[in-house]
């Protein structure tokens, strides 16, 4: 799955861009490198905190990069200094990739009602949508005509998934802000898009109690019988970055085996598995 190679092409032969969000090689934004890099993109990367940098260097050098910037969405200063970089070393730039996303632990478990507390969702706001919004300002200023935006977004912010509580209402502020980002940057010829995935076995989607009975209740009721392979969501990404995605903008994409499109499961494996 995240070993396979991607075939190697030109739709993103002479783009430049930014991607946020490799913590590790599981990371979604880390698909995506592989898929841009195969294609022909070049590619810098922010990490977060000294304690990522072991692990995003060997990575970014595996795909010929040697821009990595330190970045805490919540310090302006390190996203001043990230976007200087670009400015720096580049001039412009073609793409962005935000790959984001933190809420408290505290506040993804248990009643969403009694479990959410003014900082948590200032938190989970500011980090999981606002770090969009302001991410996406500062990238357009120096970003040619044409280029692209994406985010990347689950099914929690249109229907309830247990424990993802507050997040599912950042998620909900992340997908209205792509729409309000496309009508602003529409004129430049600027699309700004969201990727739903699926879950993926990754860091973030590693920490959750119920993650068991997640992976096996989506793969069970998706149109697919199948969980969603990062490689699916690389390519919806190429999509939307490469000039193949002339015209849409504004856009929340699922890349999900097709779960967002049931409504009841067919009898069969999932029935049998629950008590009546
Ligand atoms: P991941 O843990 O690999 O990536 C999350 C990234 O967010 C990490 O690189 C982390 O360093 C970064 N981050 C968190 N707080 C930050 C901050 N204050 N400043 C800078 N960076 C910060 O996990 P992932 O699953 O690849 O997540 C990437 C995106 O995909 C997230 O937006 C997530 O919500 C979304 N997503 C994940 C799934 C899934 O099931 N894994 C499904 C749909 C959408
Ligand atoms: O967006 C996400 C996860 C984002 C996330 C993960 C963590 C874990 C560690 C945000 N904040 C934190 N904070 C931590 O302390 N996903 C789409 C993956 C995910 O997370 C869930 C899910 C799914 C799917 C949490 C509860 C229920 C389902």
């Amino acid at each position: 799955m995240a070993e396979q190679n991607f075939p190697q092409g030109q739709l993103m032969a002479g783009k430049r861009g930014l991607i946020m969000g490799v913590a590790n090689k599981n990371s979604i934004a880390w698909a995506i490198a592989r898929q841009l890099s195969a294609q022909g993109a070049e590619l810098a990367f922010t990490y977060q905190g000294d304690a990522l940098l072991r692990r995003v260097k060997p990575l970014a050098e595996s795909v010929g990069s040697d821009i990595l910037c330190e970045c805490d969405v919540t310090n302006d200063d390190t996203m001043d200094a990230t976007f200087k970089t670009l400015k720096d070393k580049w001039g412009k730039i073609d793409f962005l990739v935000h790959a984001i996303a933190f809420a408290g632990k505290d506040q993804l478990a248990g009643s969403f009602i009694e479990n959410t507390t003014r900082e948590g969702f200032k938190s989970a706001l500011d980090i999981s949508a606002y770090s969009f919004v302001d991410a996406g300002r500062r990238a357009a200023e120096i970003m040619n005509d044409g280029g692209a935006m994406v985010t990347l977004t689950y099914l929690g912010s249109e229907r309830v998934i247990p424990n993802y509580n507050v997040m599912g209402v950042a998620k909900a502020a992340l997908e209205a802000s792509t729409r309000y980002m496309a009508a602003d940057l529409g004129p430049r010829q600027i699309r700004v898009n969201a990727i739903s995935a699926g879950p993926i076995k990754t860091l973030a989607a590693a920490g959750i109690g119920s993650g068991r009975h997640m992976f096996r209740f989506n793969k069970a009721a998706s149109a697919m019988q199948d969980n969603t392979d990062p490689m699916g969501v690389a390519g919806a990404a190429l999509y939307l970055l490469s000039d193949l995605g002339l015209s849409c903008t504004g856009e929340t994409h699922h890349v999900d085996g097709g779960f967002h499109a049931i409504g009841m499961p067919q009898e069969g494996p999932l029935r049998e598995s629950m008590p009546d």
